[in-house]
């Protein structure tokens, strides 16, 4: 939409003069703190900007996922944010003082801003999140009675900014009216706290247990086991690893839990009611249930799937029992315990399980099974272990073929899929077919993770400060993380052979 000579006009009467009392200041600071599960030190939270980090790493980030319905949101559009270099109302402290500003340049949701009336002078700029709430179109203020002032660096610039904004301003691009609407409704999350459903057991991953959320943030879930006092699991709410209840005695699924949970689940699956503490099914990630036989994996084939317990490897597997409603249970050759304890369950519209040979096609490295002799070729692997491979009908990455918009070197904020609870600074280290490998930055090539481009454990940077969750930035040295890695306490998963990040924590 673009501002009229009209509403810019009828704002200016409210322009204030500024007087020599102190800045206000706003946080322009990544990561609220609002849990406290961190990793890195306070001062490090609080000193990370990704402002200066784009600067210092000559970086760019991933463009937000909206961006494409705001066409608008290209350099040089207008807003009216709130102005960091003036006086406070002596009456009033806590009034904000605002001012109009134009983008010079947009990162994920954050956008650096250039007051107007700084003209080529860029020693004002300064990094925005776009969805923050003192950014507005430009005439809200007008409409809201709300003070505009210029900064007082620049105020002696002009002697007429009446004239000099009109003339800024006229047909001018200012943010969609539509813009913060759309980012809350992408934000929108259906479940609440003190929902029960079942979840993956973090400990031994073959497992299910109840869960309780405890929290919900920007749509991920903290969700307390039922069974483990004191221990929680955060997972986005599309994610694989939460079902409704009832799920794992729909589908045949091991699930921890107590004779009572297992009758009332029994009888939620017979009667399909659910009482008001319980998710409901339609919550949840919807996947096809009614596959027909031929659309279906079978025990014993062979594929290859992203590790699921250390992401950043991508192995042959092996289809093992297969459940009902188009799951099945995969587990990692060479690498998985022979009890079963920790196959992963997958349904067969994953994203992480692809057909054989999708590593040398995509020219990325395919891990052989642990202890494997020779080089690794499928063929001579199939004879050998008097096997067969899955058909490529089956996976959906040949079924539904996406764009994937990532490229390397662009900075995003990521979950680190092996302790959930943090979102941290990374990059795209490599792009293949519908994958893109997170690099978190500072971290060895260990922590590396293979995640799909449409995961929703990955987000544009600014995420965190637009939901209010803390945000792990950069490791500082890869010396000191090296040292971190050689002390790091992990308990010893005890029928995982030899991989280095063995579960979940
Ligand atoms: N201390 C834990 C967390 C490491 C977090 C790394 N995130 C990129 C560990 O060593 O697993």
């Amino acid at each position: 939409m673009a501002t009229t000579s009209n509403e810019t006009v009828s704002v200016l009467p409210s322009i204030t003069s500024n007087n020599s009392s102190p800045p206000q200041q706003i946080s322009r600071a990544n990561g609220a703190t609002i849990i406290s599960i961190p990793t890195a030190s306070a001062d490090a939270i609080a000193s990370f900007s990704w402002g200066n980090y784009l600067k210092e790493t000559n970086a760019h980030g991933a463009p937000a996922p909206l961006q494409d319905m705001w066409g608008q949101l290209t350099p040089g559009m207008k807003v009216e944010v709130i102005n960091t270099d003036c006086s406070y109302n002596l009456n009033d402290p806590k009034e904000k003082i605002f001012w109009f500003a134009y983008i010079v340049r947009v990162e994920g949701y954050l956008a650096l801003l250039r007051y107007e009336g700084c003209d080529d002078d860029s020693s004002m700029d300064f990094w925005c999140n776009l969805c923050n709430k003192d950014v507005h179109c430009v005439g809200w203020c007008g409409q809201h009675g709300v003070k505009l002032a210029p900064p007082r660096s620049i105020e002696h610039r002009q002697t007429d900014w009446k004239t000099f904004l009109v003339n800024k301003l006229v047909g001018a691009k200012t943010l969609p009216d539509s813009f913060r609407p759309k980012i809350q409704s992408s934000l929108r999350c259906p479940f609440k706290k003190y929902m029960l459903l079942e979840v993956i057991d973090k400990f031994q991953v073959a497992h299910m247990c109840v869960g309780k959320i405890s929290e919900v943030i920007g749509g991920r879930l903290r969700i307390n086991y039922e069974n483990k006092p004191g221990e929680h699991f955060w997972v986005h709410h599309t994610s694989e690893l939460i079902h409704p209840v009832g799920w794992s005695y729909a589908v045949g699924h091991k699930i921890e839990a107590t004779d009572e949970y297992e009758n009332e689940a029994m009888k939620i699956n017979e009667t399909n009611s659910y009482p008001a503490y319980i998710a409901t099914p339609d919550l949840f990630r919807n996947v096809p249930v009614n596959l027909p036989d031929d659309e279906q994996f079978k025990e014993g084939q062979k594929l290859e799937a992203v590790d699921p317990l250390e992401m950043s490897r991508i192995c042959p597997a092996t289809v093992g029992k297969v459940l009902k409603n188009g799951y099945f249970m995969l587990s990692i050759d060479g690498s998985s315990a022979e009890d079963g304890s920790d196959w992963f369950c997958y349904h067969s519209s994953s994203r992480l399980i692809f057909p054989i040979n999708f590593c040398k096609t995509n020219k990325i490295p395919l891990s052989p099974p642990l202890g494997y002799q020779g080089e690794f070729e499928w063929e001579k692997y199939l004879l050998e272990t008097n096997s067969v491979y899955a058909p490529q009908e089956l996976f959906q990455i040949i079924k539904e073929k996406t764009i994937n918009p990532f490229t390397v070197g662009m900075k995003i904020e990521a979950v680190d899929m092996m302790a959930p609870h943090l979102v941290c600074v990374a990059a795209i280290a490599k792009v293949a077919d519908n994958l893109i490998r997170v690099r978190f930055d500072g971290w060895g090539d260990d922590f590396e993770q293979w995640v799909d481009c449409q995961s929703m454990n990955i987000y544009p940077i600014g995420w965190c400060e637009l939901v209010g969750y803390k945000l792990e930035p950069p490791r500082q040295t890869e010396q000191e993380n090296t040292e971190l890695v050689k002390q790091r306490p992990w308990k010893k998963s005890s029928t995982r052979k030899t991989n280095k990040r063995k579960r979940l924590t």
